[in-house]
């Protein structure tokens, strides 16, 4: 049975999956408006991912006997100057989950709670490969530069990420 304390920070990551799955639908939506078919393909297919941890957490507490509780979603931004802007703003935002992520395995080390411990072993690792994922998208960015036909590049670099899926 998971302590109260512990049931709060979880929907409190439920809640944060779910915006997250959010701000990269809307960054989908901005990336289709400026004609970016790559990136907006491969942020949508990366809201889908984020629904899905999400469902993990949910299927989780559902097997403690936790009632989930979703809350209100603030709107995410709808509008970037350029498409490293927005890059860098999901990089920072998945080095954000990460402290959560971070958070909550210290609250289940200190409680002790050691089924909640081992359960978040998953988002650990993912988080790192989230972070990798998109600080390797930045150094592309940095690499190929937006600039005249970089943007097309980068743009069709950045679609074969979703192809690979
Ligand atoms: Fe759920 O990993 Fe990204 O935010």
């Amino acid at each position: 049975m998971l302590s109260q304390a512990m049931t709060n920070r979880l929907n409190e990551q439920i809640n944060l999956e779910i915006y997250s799955a959010h701000l990269y639908l809307q960054m989908s939506s901005w990336c289709a408006h400026k004609a970016l078919e790559g990136c907006a393909a491969f942020l949508s297919q990366h809201a889908d991912e984020e629904m899905s941890h999400m469902r993990r957490l949910l299927n989780y507490m559902h097997e403690t006997g936790a009632l989930a509780i979703l809350g209100g979603m603030e709107a995410p931004p709808h509008t970037f100057q350029s498409l490293k802007e927005m890059f860098s703003k999901v990089y920072e935002h998945e080095q954000f989950v990460t402290r959560k992520i971070n958070e909550l395995v210290q609250l289940a080390d200190t409680e002790p709670d050691y089924a909640t411990l081992q359960f978040l072993q998953w988002y650990v690792a993912e988080q790192h490969q989230e972070e990798f994922l998109f600080k390797s998208i930045l150094d592309k960015i940095e690499l190929i530069g937006t600039e005249g036909q970089g943007l097309f590049f980068i743009d069709q670099e950045i679609g074969k990420l979703a192809q690979s899926k």
